[in-house]
């Protein structure tokens, strides 16, 4: 693991995005900053000046005013890196901000690796490698579910979970330790009851977790839901309907959609990119909507879920067998009859009333629109979890989790067995070191590079 409270490089990049605004920020962090920022700035005495504190003065260099900046200090321990740390608010010009980054590389700073700056508040303790990684889900997160789960992570929600477990083993531990060197004298200073009851409830806790990845996956990066159906069933129309705006074409011609449309939908917060495909049937009228039928079935199999629209007037049969089809190809769907307005007095034949978990909607009345996005929702938000839950929405805790479970068994098999304390201490130390690595207590350089290689220049 990386120490020293200060890295030897003074790192520099901007930290707001590239192109035109009112005010671009450019960060300098390290153990020279203060000296490097000095040369560049008008105002004297820098590293005297009170941390977290905020100065107005011109940048130059080489002799020439590059621009007239708010300059912002953070002295170390008490900044996001942890380490010295200098904000400049220039004017948001590309050109500028680029100007003032080559000035600082010039009085001896390097450009920032991605993700560098978190890197540093993560060797400085600033922050645990789950909370890193939380920094990054917040960036990226487009949709509420997702701000609130990143958020979450970031103070702390997945850690918090996994500390008292670690804190409950090693005391465990200990307890062992301390027989072995009572080991002549045959005493159990280690409860074993006790440890049982710890296994099997971390057992649970850890297997919660790991069973809140699909959920999390989706809140994270939403989920995808085809609408498929025959040619005419009302694809478009349920499309334009659920986002109430007149996105895709509608008309009575059978095979009016030809290619793919899609669009974002959000239901309670979570993120759901609608596509609307070309309508399936046997005989394609041209190549065009051949290849349309191609893409729908593409669309079909590598969806999260589909939504299978047909026209409640057919001959149920038809829609039986497909969602038979459905069923046996191991997919995802709701089966939702549509045109129900046409239906006198809302009869069902027998056929269509068979169907399980059948939706009946409206799509051009706009009737139980409402209750076909709660049942889209709750097909991804099953179950005992919710959103309120602490979710894991990260491929690589997932993983350790499952490492976590493993080692947990482990140690029950080990106890039923009645292995020596020895072996018994060894198994916790293989749970505790996994619970490290998720946390971030035991790393090494190629997870901290594969997490931060995720993150922008200037974070
Ligand atoms: N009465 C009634 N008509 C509907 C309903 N939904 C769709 N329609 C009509 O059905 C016809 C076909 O609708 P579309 O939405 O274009 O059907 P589609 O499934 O997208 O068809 P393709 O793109 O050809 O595969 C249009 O005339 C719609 O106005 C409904 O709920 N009730
Ligand atoms: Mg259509």
């Amino acid at each position: 693991m990386e120490v020293s409270l200060q890295e030897e490089d003074t790192i520099v990049a901007p930290a707001t995005a590239p192109g035109i605004a009112a005010i671009s920020v450019v960060r300098l962090s390290g153990r020279e900053v203060f000296a490097i920022a000095q040369r560049l700035f008008s105002v004297k005495n820098l590293s005297d000046k009170p941390s977290h504190t905020l100065h107005y003065g011109t940048i130059h260099s080489k002799g020439k005013v590059l621009d007239e900046v708010v300059l912002g200090l953070f002295k170390s321990p008490h900044s996001y890196t942890g380490e010295d740390i200098v904000e400049i608010s220039c004017h948001g010009s590309p050109l500028v901000t680029a100007q003032i980054v080559a000035a600082a590389i010039e009085e001896g700073a390097r450009l920032a690796k991605p993700g560098e700056f978190t890197r540093r508040a993560f060797i400085n303790g600033k922050l645990d490698l789950t909370q890193a990684e939380a920094v990054a889900d917040l960036i990226a997160s487009q949709s509420e579910a997702a701000r609130k789960t990143a958020m979450s992570h970031l103070r702390g929600g997945v850690s918090q979970k996994l500390k008292e477990l670690r804190e409950q083993l090693i005391k465990f531990s200990a307890l062992i330790e301390l027989e072995l060197d009572f080991s002549q004298e045959d005493v159990a200073f280690a409860d074993r009851a006790q440890l049982y009851a710890i296994v099997d409830a971390a057992t649970i806790e850890v297997g919660n977790l790991a069973d809140s990845f699909q959920l999390g996956n989706a809140v994270k990066d939403g989920v995808d839901v085809a609408i498929i159906g025959k040619p005419n069933a009302g694809k478009s129309t349920l499309l334009n309907a659920l986002l109430n705006e007149e996105r895709a074409i509608v008309s009575d011609i059978a095979g009016t959609t030809r290619d793919t449309i899609e669009e974002i939908l959000q239901i309670n917060g979570v993120l759901f990119r609608l596509v609307d495909t070309a309508g399936i049937r046997e005989h394609a009228e041209g190549t065009i909507e051949e290849k349309g039928i191609e893409r729908s079935l593409q669309k079909m199999k590598n969806a999260d879920m589909v939504i299978y629209l047909f026209d409640v007037r057919e001959n149920g049969e038809e829609v039986l067998a497909e969602t038979d089809r459905l069923t046996r190809q191991n997919i995802q769907f709701i089966p939702v009859g549509n045109k129900m307005d046409l239906l006198p007095a809302g009869q069902i034949n027998e056929n269509l009333s068979m169907i399980r978990d059948a939706a009946f909607i409206s799509a051009k009345e706009q009737t139980h629109l409402q209750e076909l996005k709660q049942r889209i929702y709750d097909r991804v938000i099953s179950g005992d979890i919710s959103t309120e839950d602490t979710l894991i929405t990260n491929t690589r805790h997932v993983e350790v989790l499952r490492k976590i479970l493993q080692s947990l068994r482990d140690i029950r098999d080990g106890m039923d067995r009645g292995i020596p304390g020895d072996l018994l201490a060894l198994d916790i130390r293989h749970c505790l070191h996994y619970i490290g690595e998720i946390t971030g207590e035991v790393s090494n350089k190629e997870v901290l590079d594969y997490v931060f290689s995720k993150f922008c220049i200037g974070k």
